[in-house]
C-alpha cells in the first residue's frame, strides 16, 4: 500500500526479527503474540489450559486465528502470585512447547524468568525468551538465550510480582522506564545476545498504578529511543477493569482499544489472549496507519 505522507514509516520503524528459521517483518503491520498460560492461577484464564492437551489445542487455535508467535508460560506473574518451583514449571511448559513448536507453524516463545526453564524450552523448539524480569531474577538466563541464538523480550517491572502493586511510584515515569529498559538491553548484550534479537516492553500492570499504565500507552512512542521493536501486553489487564468496572472475562473491547492505540503509538507486537478479534481490529488500524492490512 502506498504511504503518500510517509507517516507510517515515521510512526513505526521497520525491523526484521530472526526467530529460528522464521524471519518476522515488524513495523509494516502489527504483529500478535498469542498467550498460552499453562497455569492454575493466571489472572484471566488460570486453570483453563493446565492440561497439556488443552494448552496445545489452545495454541493451535490461536495460530489459526492469526498469531505470529505463541508465548507459553508456566508461572503466573499476576500481582501477589506465588513463585512456582522450577521442576513444576518445567513439567508444565516443556511438553506444550515441544508440541507447538512442531505443529503450530509459528515461532514459540517461552515466558519465564528461570534459566533452566528457558534452556529446556529452547531445547524443545522455542526460539524466543520473554523475561518479565529483564534479566534481573536469574543471572544465567542471558547466557542461555545467547547460546541458543534466541530472541529476548526485556520487560520493565518495578519490584517483584509479590510486591509490585503495593505502592508503585515514579518521579519521571517515561524517563525511568526507558532508562531501565536500556539497562536491561545492556545486560542482554553483555551476556552475548545479538542486539538485533532484543525487544522492549514497558510492562503494563507490573509495578504501575492506573495513571502509569495510561501514560505508558499514550506515550509509547518514547520507547522508540531504544532503537528496538516495541512489544506491549495490555490484554484483559486490571487497568481496563478499573476503567470499565468489568471482570477479566469482559475486557475484550478494552483490550482491542488499548492494542489499536498502542499500534498507533508505535507498538510492533501486542501480546494478547483473544487473537482473532484483535487481529481483525488491527488489520483496520494498520490500514489506516498506512501499513499492510
Ligand atoms: N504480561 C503478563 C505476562 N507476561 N510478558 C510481557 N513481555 N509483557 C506483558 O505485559 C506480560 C508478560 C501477564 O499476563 P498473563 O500471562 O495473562 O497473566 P499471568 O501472569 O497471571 O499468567
Amino acid at each position: 500500500m502506498s504511504d503518500p505522507g510517509g507517516t507510517a514509516g515515521a510512526r513505526r520503524r521497520r525491523f526484521s526479527l530472526r526467530l529460528g528459521e522464521v524471519t518476522l517483518a515488524l513495523g509494516e503491520r502489527t504483529a500478535i503474540m498469542g498467550i498460552v498460560n499453562v497455569t492454575p492461577d493466571s489472572f484471566s484464564d488460570g486453570g483453563t489450559f493446565l492440561d497439556p492437551a488443552a494448552a496445545v489445542a489452545h495454541g493451535l487455535r490461536l495460530a489459526a486465528e492469526g498469531a505470529d508467535i505463541l508465548d507459553v508460560g508456566g508461572e503466573s506473574t499476576r500481582p501477589g502470585a506465588r513463585p512456582v518451583p522450577e521442576a513444576e514449571e518445567l513439567r508444565r511448559v516443556v511438553p506444550v512447547v515441544r508440541e507447538l513448536a512442531a505443529r503450530a507453524g509459528v515461532p514459540v516463545s517461552i515466558d519465564t524468568t528461570k534459566a533452566a526453564v528457558a534452556e529446556a524450552a529452547l531445547g524443545a523448539g522455542a526460539t524466543m525468551v520473554n523475561d518479565v524480569s529483564a534479566l534481573r531474577f536469574d543471572p544465567r538466563l542471558g547466557e542461555v538465550a545467547a547460546r541458543a541464538r534466541a530472541a529476548l523480550v526485556i520487560m520493565h517491572m518495578q519490584g517483584t510480582p509479590g510486591t509490585m502493586q503495593q505502592a508503585p511510584h515514579y518521579d519521571d515515569l517515561l524517563g525511568e522506564v526507558v532508562a531501565e529498559l536500556a539497562a536491561g538491553a545492556a545486560r542482554a548484550a553483555a551476556a552475548g545476545i545479538d542486539p538485533d534479537r532484543i525487544l522492549v516492553d514497558p510492562g503494563i500492570g507490573f509495578g504501575k498504578a492506573l495513571e502509569h499504565n495510561l501514560e505508558l500507552l499514550d506515550r509509547l512512542d518514547a520507547l522508540a529511543a531504544l532503537g528496538r521493536p516495541i512489544m506491549v501486553g495490555p490484554s484483559r489487564k486490571a487497568f481496563i477493569g478499573r476503567i470499565l468496572d468489568l471482570p477479566a472475562s469482559e475486557r475484550i473491547e478494552g483490550t482491542i482499544a488499548a492494542c489499536c492505540l498502542a499500534a498507533a503509538r508505535g507498538a510492533h507486537l501486542v501480546r494478547v489472549h483473544d487473537v482473532g478479534v484483535v487481529r481483525r481490529a488491527l488489520r483496520v488500524c494498520d490500514a489506516i496507519l498506512g501499513g499492510a492490512a
